[in-house]
């Protein structure tokens, strides 16, 4: 069951609709293979628009929390599979903060694959919102939320690399269960059996839909400044760091 998006007491409205509408929150969204940079090209667009508000809100977060069922046989479970995801809470979400409202993302525990059943992080108004992740391109009700989009683009075997390392430091794994069931032959493996099939089926499909295609991910710095730079020019154009006058309060307490 969906837990409830919007804090009760606490929902901001704008003051003026149809102001709103005109000036809403600059949508990016960033998409691109697992473990292809993705959160590193986000933080440094984050880092170098210190001075405006952004937030990043993470397809991840939307994973479904697995059933009691599921989590028995959790190797037969697909996690890149655009099923595994909320994808209707997840717009809902961008939704309410692209119309300046406050929202409360799940937080979703890759140790457990379960959500944090009583804690959310709460996520204010902003002038721009970061949406990233794996299939964020694949549904077209939640490409047509954005308003850049952003394709990092990594080889196979970087990734690959990145990925073991990553989730044996960040995520709880061991090699072996990383690549799953290595005892069994290697197109056994969960990255050949699942996350290399849906790269192919479902992301790379939907970098025709991307806005920008950055190669090698965060460390093209090139890439990273040509596109702050336009943010900034768009940013300045809307003027969007005043669309909400009534924020300031919501603002002090502002996290990423
Ligand atoms: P990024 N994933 C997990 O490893 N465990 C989970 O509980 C949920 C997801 C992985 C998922 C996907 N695949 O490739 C990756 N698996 O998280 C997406 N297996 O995250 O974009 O940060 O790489
Ligand atoms: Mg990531």
């Amino acid at each position: 069951a969906s837990a409830p998006l919007t804090p009760p007491s606490s929902a901001f409205t704008p003051t003026d609709s149809s102001a709103a509408a005109q000036k809403q929150p600059f949508v990016i969204g960033v998409s691109g293979g697992t473990a292809s940079g993705k959160t590193t090209v986000c933080d440094m667009i984050i880092q170098q628009l210190h001075d405006h508000r952004v937030v990043l809100v993470n397809q991840d977060s939307f994973y479904r929390g697995l059933t009691p069922e599921e989590l028995e046989c959790v190797h037969e479970y697909n996690f890149d599979h655009p099923d595994a995801f909320d994808t209707e809470q997840l717009l809902e979400c961008v939704g309410k903060l692209k119309l300046g409202q406050p929202v409360h993302v799940p937080i979703y525990d890759f140790k457990t694959h379960q959500r944090c059943s009583d804690s959310f992080r709460q996520v204010n108004a902003s002038d721009v919102i970061i949406l990233e992740g794996i299939l964020v391109f694949h549904d077209q009700r939640v490409r047509n939320l954005m308003n850049m989009k952003i394709f990092v683009d990594t080889d196979a075997d970087v990734r690959l690399v990145r990925r073991i390392r990553r989730d044996i430091v960040e995520r709880g794994r061991d090699i072996n269960s990383v690549l799953e069931q290595a005892s069994l032959p290697p197109t056994h493996h969960q990255y050949a059996k699942f996350v290399k099939p849906a790269f192919d089926d479902f992301v790379l499909p939907s970098k025709k839909y991307a806005d920008v295609i950055i190669p090698r991910g965060g460390d093209n710095h090139v890439a990273i400044d040509l596109i702050v730079q336009h943010l900034r020019t768009k940013l300045g154009q809307h003027d969007l760091c005043k669309i909400y006058p009534n924020v300031t309060v919501i603002q002090s307490t502002f996290q990423i």
